[in-house]
């Protein structure tokens, strides 16, 4: 069995990120995945900031590239390559008013990490210096308005009730498509008449049962196809659309990516647009505080179809441990997350976070968001930790994501217990968070 640290391990996951280069943009994955995704871009960012600063900002100038009109930064901007399902021909996003011109996207967005690949690029730059930083320092300060754009459209388009919770319109928003976070949303779903489709991700993968169902996908489906009736249009979609859910963990995303926009705002003299964030950020902060079950101690979303809690049991239920919060709320939720449920599961292959509780009856340790640990998310939480000043934590999350990727497949997500690599192999934001975790 290959056991691959340091040194080795960083020339593969370097590898991995510049066999899947595309020119401007870098492939999610080889096959199963061939165009740009938006939170995979931010985290391969992060990752490519360590091999090259101006490949990195040229990973984030292609993301805005597609930006919307509204401010919205599409989940999927679309390369030439075919072989992926639902491609441009089914989103038919162009048609939207609000589209951009000249380059292909979807139509709906992914959680905003973006403003926390901007830091680790500005970072990088001024460490190595010269036309390194000149350019980071360029690229920040021309294109800090679009990045505000998308924040001030996720927190006034997608929180048309000032709740501090972002809302999405399709499971894919979250980034986290099958996750039992969705299922009672998803079951209401009854989709009417659809055009005829071919599945190609399930072509990729070894074992169909890690991926979504066939009954799932025509609920995808069928939302892009209310999405498309629509026009794609905020006010439209939010009256007609089977699935609106107000999403924690996107919720805490924007409020900390919000403070360090503002950080950034600060930094580049634009400080009335600071403030503004900073308010984005104790908006959405407060929302996912308020979301928090008093039992089990875990964030919840909130379906507002019926304004119901969800409990999921899931990882998205960690979302203070990314947005901040009270001490009380951070020491209980930082007990929970490494005790016996969680990281501190006796069985676990790596004390790392799955997406479902490792002691959930519903836990299905080899499908996707629905069991298995993935890469990047692990990252996140290290980052978010020592962002806050959890340093130990964060130190801890390095050592176990590191030692789960010795194998050197860089997997997609891997089943908790084995730590067997699933998915596809190869995958960018995998080997990102590894160069990063090296570094
Ligand atoms: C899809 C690319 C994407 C991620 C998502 C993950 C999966 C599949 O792969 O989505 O077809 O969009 O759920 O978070 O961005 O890695």
């Amino acid at each position: 069995m290959t056991v691959l640290t340091g040194e080795a391990l960083a020339d593969r996951a370097a590898d991995v990120l510049r066999g899947n280069d595309l020119g401007d943009m870098t492939a999610a994955a080889p096959r199963l995945y061939p165009h740009m995704w938006s939170w995979d871009s931010a985290l391969i960012a992060v990752g490519l900031a360590r091999i090259s600063v101006p490949r990195a900002i040229t990973e984030m100038r292609t993301l805005l590239r597609a930006q919307w009109t509204t401010g919205m930064i599409p989940h999927i901007v679309f390369s030439d390559v075919d072989g992926y399902f639902p491609g441009p021909d089914r989103w038919r996003a162009h048609l939207a008013p609000t589209a951009p011109s000249g380059v292909r996207t979807s139509g709906i967005c992914q959680p905003p990490v973006h403003a926390i690949a901007l830091r680790h690029i500005l970072d990088a730059g001024r460490r190595s210096g010269g036309t390194d930083q000149a350019e980071a320092e360029r690229f920040i300060s021309s294109t800090f308005d679009s990045w505000l754009n998308w924040h001030r459209w996720l927190a006034t388009a997608r929180d048309p009730d000032g709740l501090g919770l972002v809302e999405i319109h399709h499971g894919w928003e979250s980034g986290m498509d099958n996750s039992p976070r969705w299922d009672d949303a998803y079951a209401r779903i009854t989709p009417g008449t659809l055009e005829a489709f071919t599945r190609l991700d399930t072509r990729h993968v070894a074992d169909v049962s890690e991926r979504p169902s066939d009954t799932e996908y025509a609920r995808y489906l069928w939302l892009i196809e209310q999405m498309r009736r629509a026009d794609y249009d905020e006010t439209a979609m939010r009256s007609s659309l089977d699935f609106r859910v107000a999403d924690v963990f996107t919720s805490a995303i924007l409020a900390v990516a919000s403070d360090v926009l503002a950080d950034l705002g600060d930094e580049f003299d634009r400080t009335e647009a600071a403030a503004e964030l900073r308010d984005i950020a104790a908006r959405f902060r407060a929302g996912v505080a308020s979301t928090i079950d008093s039992t089990t101690g875990l964030a919840r979303d909130l379906d507002r179809h019926d304004d119901e809690w969800i409990d999921a049991d899931s990882v998205a239920g960690f979302a203070p441990l990314l947005s901040g919060g009270d001490v009380d709320l951070i020491d209980r939720q930082r007990e929970i997350f490494w005790g016996p449920r969680w990281c501190g599961h006796p069985d676990l292959a790596h004390r790392l976070p799955a997406s479902l509780s490792p002691a959930a009856t519903n836990l299905r340790p080899k499908t996707y968001w629905r069991g298995p640990v993935w890469p990047f998310l692990s990252w996140l939480f290290g980052w978010g930790l020592r962002h806050h000043g959890h340093i130990g934590d964060a130190e801890a999350i390095r050592e176990a994501g590191l030692a789960q990727l010795t194998d050197g497949h860089f997997g997609e997500y891997y089943e908790p217990f084995t730590g067997e690599a699933l998915g596809s192999h190869r995958q960018s934001w995998t080997a990102a968070v590894a160069l990063d975790w090296l570094a």
